[in-house]
């Protein structure tokens, strides 16, 4: 049902198939170019274990993405063990930006599995073309598109259960096509109550309910060309955070697009998109739940994001070449009034996001130059202006207290570029790549005002006067491809200058009761993260399947300390029986002892664990209906365990049972 695109530039982790994909196809150099732009490769409905898993849990298997919990929902991805600020993620290219100051809602929080066609992972600099402000990578979130096909309705009906949590999924989706119309749509429903761990306790707060609802449409205007749009309307209430103080009352976000696109333009031109876009968030956060709440806070933040971009691909002898002009408008606010108990103290107000605005424009340049059909040189380069400031003359004033000499506005200059070499020999496939970019700060690290962090338990402030991050990367990959078997190995390292993270100020006083103190953004002069995958997978008695997989990551600041969240080693091990239509798996995955942690930023020794997930899984036909089945059980020997990735150690679900049922009509 999801496909998983990985970018070829930049890793080969995820799928075998993709890269015995390159390899037959390196022989045409033609369709070189549509393998290497996206490595598109499926998990399709039957090889999938369990079809109605969160984005979330579905991004967790990819090879260099890992995810931050603070809870059931929502979680935060990575690449290459950079979070939100590093890496860009977007929907169909549309730049969308979280309203919460607590990063409670993540952009992939936005959107069902079943509106996606697949996710494009872009790992590093030239991770993605609509990326902008990005080091560690970018995810691009594709909607499924119906397409301008021969007439064809299909309808599916959708329906999950788990154990834990009680958790209940419905959902259905339409996808009409035809040669001047098409259109998609859907609606899709979750909800759970508190999860358990592993020795059968509840995690309190851990519930959450999500609406989606969904409609892409298409209209030939005439052969070469189409109009496209697509509304996207998701609604999550009464999720709990349990590694955070507060939970969420509502998250909204209505997402919007209009596009055209011509196709065959020239000789040279073969297609050109320009879509327009606007998106609105809305996260209102709630502590009435919570007991023994030391004061009530109202937290509401809202992000808005208009924009637009515009794509030309081409081909000139035997450059492949996108020429993309991007801008943007965001505007990011979020207030906290505090309520003492005392009724006769007045409530405070603060804003902590002083409705930040940013304006970014950019132009990217790409180029794939097939030397010769066993060489590739890739260039990409993009280049952009920022302006950004705060628009409250309240939240100016009140950082100017800070930042006597601050500007309200101010201007920024960006770019990267990055090049990437390809050498195909027979089965082997060989890549190495450098890249240099840089990021203006976030609006946290900007213009953040004590923003509290409950895993140091330190408030944030921003600066606004940061320099830009910037970042050299290098990396190197090897693939061999058999019919039977197939090794990839690959590595990043990245060297930072500049490095945005807070550090403590001890000339200012806290204001969140009982927290530790004040940090403040700074840059810090160097930082390093290197990232390494070996991934083998192993064919035998024709429906066999046995994949491996082992991560290595390290990431240190100036002082060689080590930087938080990054993944300690890890490793996995699958063996999957897949015929027609039935299928049976039985997984493991674990990571070594976190020796690596940074205490500075709240981390502790995080102990080694390992998980056990089996599943099954049938294609039934009854006449014109075509159910398929899935059964597995999760977290099988129910250990209670947590990863570095869990937000002051929350654990993990314990023993799940999940059934999910999707009918074909
Ligand atoms: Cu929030």
């Amino acid at each position: 049902m999801i496909k998983t695109a990985l970018c070829t530039g930049c890793c080969f982790g995820l799928n075998f198939l993709a890269i015995a994909q390159n390899k037959a196809d390196s022989i045409k150099s033609r369709e070189l170019k549509e393998v290497v732009v996206t490595g598109k490769t499926g998990l399709d409905s039957i090889n999938e274990s369990k079809p109605l898993s969160s984005i979330d849990e579905h991004l967790q298997k990819l090879s260099n993405v890992n995810l931050i919990k603070r809870g059931g929902y929502a979680w935060e991805p990575t690449i290459n063990n950079m979070a939100t600020e590093r890496i860009s993620v977007t929907i169909d290219g549309m730049k969308i930006f979280c309203a919460c100051t607590d990063r409670m809602d993540p952009v992939t929080s936005y959107v069902e599995i079943l509106n996606l066609d697949n996710i494009h992972v872009g790992s590093g600099l030239a991770g993605n073309l609509h990326s902008t402000n990005s080091i560690g990578g970018g995810l691009d979130l594709k909607l499924q598109k119906a397409g301008f096909h021969a007439q064809k309705l299909n309808v599916t009906l959708n329906s999950a259960y788990e154990t834990n949590g009680n958790y209940r999924i419905i959902g259905s989706g339409l996808a009409y096509s035809s040669l001047k119309f098409y259109t998609n749509a859907g609606i899709f429903y979750r909800k759970s109550d508190d999860y358990k761990a592993g020795d059968n306790s509840t995690v309190n707060f851990s519930q959450f309910e999500k609406l989606n609802m969904f409609t892409n449409f298409g209209y030939r205007l005439s052969a070469q060309k189409s109009i496209e749009g697509t509304v996207i309307y998701d609604v999550a209430s009464n999720v709990g955070y349990p590694a955070l103080t507060m939970d969420v009352k509502s998250a909204k976000g209505l997402i919007t697009s209009l596009s055209y696109r011509q196709e065959n333009i020239s000789e040279v031109f073969f297609n050109w998109e320009t879509k327009l876009y606007f998106n609105n968030i809305i996260h209102v956060m709630d502590d009435t739940k919570r007991p023994n709440v030391a004061m009530h806070m109202d937290m509401p933040g809202k992000s808005r994001t208009g924009g637009y971009y515009s794509t030309l691909n081409g081909r000139l002898g035997k450059h492949n070449f996108v020429i993309s002009h991007d801008s943007y408008y965001n505007q990011s606010s979020a207030e906290m009034t505090m309520y003492p108990k005392d009724a006769a103290n007045k409530p405070m107000f603060m804003y902590t996001w002083p409705d930040i605005r940013t304006f970014n424009t950019g132009l990217t340049l790409d180029d794939r130059y097939i030397i010769d059909l066993k060489n590739t040189l890739q260039l990409t380069t993009k280049t952009s202006f920022q302006r950004d400031g705060v628009e409250s003359t309240f939240g100016y004033n009140t950082l100017q207290m800070y930042y006597p000499d601050m500007t309200q506005y101010q201007n920024r200059g960006l770019w990267s570029v990055s090049g990437k070499y390809t050498h195909y020999l027979q089965d082997i496939q060989l890549k190495a790549g450098v890249g240099y970019g840089t990021r203006a700060p976030s609006p946290t690290e900007a213009y953040g005002f004590y923003l509290y962090n409950s895993f140091d338990n330190y408030e944030y402030i921003g600066d606004p006067q940061l320099k830009n991050e910037s970042s050299v990367e290098g990396n190197i990959a090897f693939a061999l491809t058999k019919p039977t078997y197939s090794i990839s190995l690959d590595g990043s390292y990245f060297y930072f200058s500049n490095y945005i993270i807070g550090k403590p100020n001890t000339s200012l006083s806290t204001m969140t009761i009982g927290a530790s103190g004040v940090k403040v953004y700074q840059n810090l002069n160097h930082a390093t993260i290197f990232n390494a995958n070996l991934n083998t997978k192993y064919i035998f008695l024709k429906y066999f399947h046995w994949l491996n997989h082992l991560g290595y990551s390290q990431g240190q600041d100036n002082k060689n300390n080590p930087l938080p969240l990054i993944a300690p080693f890890s490793y996995s091990t699958s063996l999957d029986y897949v015929n027609k239509k039935f299928s049976a798996g039985v997984d493991l995955q674990g990571a070594t002892k976190q020796v690596n942690y940074s205490a500075e930023y709240g981390e502790d020794l995080t102990p080694a664990y390992f998980i056990v997930n089996t599943s099954v899984g049938y294609d039934f036909i009854f006449g014109h209906v075509a159910p398929t089945v899935k059964i597995g059980i999760e977290n099988v020997l129910d250990r209670k365990y947590s990863t570095y990735a869990d937000w002051n150690n929350i654990p993990r679900k314990g023993r799940n049972v999940y059934i999910n049922l999707k009918i074909n009509l």
